[in-house]
């Protein structure tokens, strides 16, 4: 377990950094918004995956302090952005088993000066599926402050549907596997065209991840998405080099 160890230590060490991958608004032509998405630098194995890292912080009771610090720092970061941009920052169900999460998010805007509207909250459905009660508390609260909440990686769990009737989601994300096949597989487009239809019908924007070719982004701009993320726009960057993307003097 030295990876766990390690763990233990890296906040301390100054370890983390989030980086940042714009969200294109396919109307107003341009980035309207960027997620964080938080990376491990190790002295030893370098760049350690949130995909490997997030479950073992869950384990060993980090990923409050580790999402804290993540809220705190990406707030404070988009604080310098212009004010059509917003931030997205991804939640882990385990998140949620503190009660505090809607205060330690008052906290970071209030720090920060980030505006409440600019804020995102990323969650998949997992955080409904467990402990649905305290949770959706939890989640009402955050929706009080005036952040937004969206759906992450729609359409790969069980019964996204029903979650989609229990919160007042301001977001649907679909998931970036029915967007690397929409132009090869009938099902796969079929799936989207649904999706954007929802979206519609429920009056809230639908993001397709994962947009790779400018090929991808025809298709879904001849079925109406509103938003795009994925390598074809951005990858995923440091903060310095998004700030300037976004025009913001240094
Ligand atoms: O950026 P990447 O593809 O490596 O992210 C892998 C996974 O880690 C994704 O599911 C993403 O949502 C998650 N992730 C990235 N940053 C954070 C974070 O700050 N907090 C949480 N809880 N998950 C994150
Ligand atoms: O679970 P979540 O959607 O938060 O995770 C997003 C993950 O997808 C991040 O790890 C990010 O690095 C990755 N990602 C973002 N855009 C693309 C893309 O265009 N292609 C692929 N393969 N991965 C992407
Ligand atoms: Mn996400
Ligand atoms: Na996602």
């Amino acid at each position: 377990r030295a990876l766990e160890l390690d763990l233990r230590k890296a906040l301390a060490e100054g370890q983390f950094e989030l980086f940042y991958q714009p969200l294109f608004d396919l109307e107003a032509d341009r980035v309207t918004g960027c997620e964080a998405l938080l990376r491990w630098f190790h002295p030893e194995r370098g760049m350690v995956s949130p995909g490997e890292f997030i479950p073992l912080a869950e384990e060993i009771g980090l990923i409050g302090a580790l999402g804290d610090w993540v809220l705190r720092a990406a707030c404070d970061e988009a604080a310098r952005w212009p004010q059509h941009v917003r931030l997205a920052v991804n939640l882990s169900p385990a998140q949620f088993r503190d009660r505090r999460l809607a205060a330690t998010v008052v906290q970071a805007l209030a720090a920060s000066g980030l505006a409440a509207e600019r804020l995102e909250l990323e969650i998949t459905e997992s955080v409904l599926l467990q402990d649905s009660a305290s949770n959706m508390a939890i989640l009402h609260d955050l929706k009080a402050l005036g952040v937004r909440i969206s759906m992450d990686d729609f359409g790969t769990g069980y019964s996204s549907l029903s979650y989609l009737r229990s919160f007042p989601f301001d977001k649907i994300k679909i998931d970036q596997t029915f967007v690397r096949d929409i132009l090869d597989d009938a099902d796969a487009l079929a799936i989207i065209k649904a999706v954007l239809d929802l979206g519609a019908s429920l009056g809230i924007t639908t993001t397709a991840e994962g947009v790779e070719s400018e090929e991808q982004l025809h298709e879904l701009r001849r079925q109406g998405c509103g938003e795009i993320q994925g390598y074809f726009i951005s990858r995923p960057k440091p903060a310095a080099e998004i700030a300037a993307l976004l025009g913001v003097a240094s």
